[in-house]
């Protein structure tokens, strides 16, 4: 199986996934390979791509992904603290999973730029 097919399949409550969070458009999960103490994934349960694919009907969905990595943030105590979201766009970007996805990474100090 892809692992865009694991992604459907979580982003429908299927998969084998640690859910953190979950609202009506957007399940949040730990990923599998976490760059730092928090890393959790926010997908859409609707299935997309990339960022490029969005139009801009999708201003909802977008807040309710934001919406979901503050409560994330919040859940996992690095609100204060400080955090990172990232969405990967294509292969420069380094997007490796094309189903839609924004990072949410912290507990401990990122640096900046990214490589
Ligand atoms: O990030 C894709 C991310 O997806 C990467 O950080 C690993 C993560 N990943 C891959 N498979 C899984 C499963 N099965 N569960 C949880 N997390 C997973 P990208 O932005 O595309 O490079």
């Amino acid at each position: 199986m892809s692992v865009e097919e694991i992604f459907a399949q979580i982003a429908r409550g299927e998969g084998d996934a640690d859910v953190v969070y979950e609202s009506e458009q957007v399940v949040a999960f730990r990923d599998i390979n976490p760059q730092a103490p928090v890393h959790v994934l926010v997908i859409p349960r609707r299935q997309i791509q990339t960022l490029e694919e969005l139009t801009p009907e999708d201003g909802d969905l977008l807040g309710e992904m934001f919406t979901a990595a503050r409560e994330v943030a919040r859940r996992e105590g690095i609100a204060q603290s400080g955090y990172r979201t990232v969405f990967n766009c294509g292969p420069d970007g380094g997007q490796e999973v094309y189903h839609l996805h924004l990072h949410v990474i912290g507990g401990r100090p990122l640096k900046w730029p990214p490589g």
